[in-house]
């Protein structure tokens, strides 16, 4: 609430920065916003199948997700033990990148194996 009793805006108050729509309209917003939107994140997410080796998959975490030999087993056995499992959280660009190299390299070794995204 301002002075003059009301809520709006008061142009006529040095104390009133919130300023008019008009203001904001033109870009005049005097206090400067200190938001920043934080991307949407999505998981990347390897699917279980019965044929592709678990070296192969231990060898795709630790190649296209960064994971060590001990990560990137847990990962695998969790997969392996229930069916679906998490290798990371990207921006959309990021994951989708993953998806596709994963997916090309496991095509290219006439591998199963398959990998997808979703929104966090
Ligand atoms: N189930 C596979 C096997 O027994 C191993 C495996 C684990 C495959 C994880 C895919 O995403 C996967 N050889």
């Amino acid at each position: 609430m301002n002075d003059d009793g009301d809520d709006t805006p008061d142009r006529h108050n040095p104390d009133d920065d919130r300023g008019t729509d008009e203001d904001r309209q033109a870009g005049l917003l005097l206090k400067p916003r200190t938001k920043t939107k934080k991307p949407a994140m999505y998981r990347v997410l390897l699917l279980n199948d019965d044929y592709t080796p678990m070296e192969f998959v231990v060898h795709i975490l630790e190649r296209f997700f960064s994971k060590n030999r001990q990560e990137a087993t847990d990962i695998m056995l969790h997969v392996h033990r229930r069916g679906v499992g998490i290798c990371g959280l990207f921006t959309y660009e990021i994951a989708e990148s993953k998806v596709q190299k994963v997916m090309d390299f496991a095509r290219q070794n006439e591998q199963p194996l398959q990998c997808t995204m979703e929104k966090e």
